[in-house]
């Protein structure tokens, strides 16, 4: 009996160390040592058959055999379980570190854009940042620029007039004025904003938008006219960029000018965006009419003053690469998409 019982123990260990850490192959053992038709337990049942001297040791013996095997199996079974919770916490594992989706976020409209880093270019300059009303009366959009009453631009078929002698601002000039009626000099100013002209082709629209700048005080010269626009060009374009001016004429200032930066596509070389001059033209400038001085009650001996405009519509078209105006009005996001924050 002795013998039969440690070659049992020997092959229960065999077994079991085959059946490893798969719950399923221990339970196998189990049954096949323990089992109402396990080995052990027809041993158990053998006792019956043996002389009655050996049944009080035989019975003891099976029993603590069986008791270890019982123990054995039952740490098997714990460490089968315990593998298998670690194999699935591997298998599930997350990393929490992965990028999730990117969540869809707005861009801004390539003329907004434009206006925005405009406006802190020439605040970093020290200018500050006006709007006035789109609405406008005759004397601060015509009168108090010096433009007399049969001026061209007055006409009915370039302004959009309104009832009541109101129209819609055809340039943002009146901010200006309104601004040199409200506050004394020294004026360091710039007004973005819409405009409006009636006027609708290939490369006209009747609202666009433009941003003007005006200084005012004493000794303010052309020469500062020329820096301060060659040192915002610099910054917005970069320091390469080169810009001229060429004699122009506004009736709100004298002498005026038109300016132009040197071809951002070929560099000043000549290509089909600068129609082979190798010169952008981006607007006008110039010292500020006494006219204009004289209609805001500003004492024209004392004060002088250069200002000067530019179209932010061609500016962002130039500076993405936009060609077709009505991209621009149309608002298609697969367009706007384009130009993320
Ligand atoms: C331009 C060109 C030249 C201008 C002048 C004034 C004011 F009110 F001070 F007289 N505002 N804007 C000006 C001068 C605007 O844009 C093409």
């Amino acid at each position: 009996m002795r013998e039969t019982l440690e070659r049992l123990e020997r092959e229960f260990d065999a077994a079991l160390a085959d059946a490893g850490a798969d719950t399923s192959a221990v339970e196998a053992v189990r049954v096949r040592f323990l089992g109402r038709k396990g080995e052990l337990t027809g041993l158990m049942k053998s006792i019956g058959s043996l002389p009655a001297e050996e049944r009080k040791d035989a019975g003891r013996d099976i029993n603590a055999l069986k008791r270890r095997i019982d123990q054995r199996l039952t740490e098997a079974a714990q460490r089968a379980e315990s593998a298998s919770v670690e194999e699935q916490l591997a298998r599930e594992r997350i990393d929490v570190s992965l990028p999730s989706c990117i969540p869809w976020a707005g861009s801004l409209h390539p003329v907004t854009h434009t206006r925005r880093e405009l406006e802190r270019i020439f605040r970093e300059m020290g200018f500050s940042v006006e709007s006035g009303p789109e609405v406008e009366d005759d004397f601060h959009n015509f009168e108090a620029l010096n433009m007399p009453p049969d001026h061209p631009a007055r006409d009915d078929t370039d302004t959009f007039y309104l009832d009541g002698g109101l129209l819609l601002r055809t340039h943002t000039s009146p901010v200006q004025i309104r601004t040199m009626q409200s506050r004394k000099p020294p004026i360091k100013m710039v007004c973005p904003g819409r405009v409006y002209r009636r006027d609708l082709d290939a490369t006209h629209l009747p609202m666009f938008h433009q941003l003007e700048a005006l200084v005012v005080g004493e000794n303010v010269s052309m020469a500062d006219l020329k820096g301060t626009l060659s040192a915002v060009w610099k910054r917005f374009f970069g320091d390469e960029v080169e810009m001229r001016l060429r004699p122009g004429y506004f009736p709100f200032v004298e002498p005026g000018c038109e300016y132009d930066v040197s071809c951002r596509v070929c560099e000043g070389k000549g290509c089909r965006v600068c129609k082979n001059s190798g010169w952008i033209e981006l607007g006008g400038a110039g010292m500020v009419h006494p006219a204009v001085f004289e209609a805001v009650e500003l004492d024209a001996d004392r004060y002088s003053g250069f200002a000067f405009g530019l179209g932010l519509d061609r500016i962002a078209m130039m500076r993405h690469g936009i060609d077709d105006l009505r991209l621009l009005v149309e608002n298609d996001v697969r367009f706007l998409g384009q130009f993320p924050v």
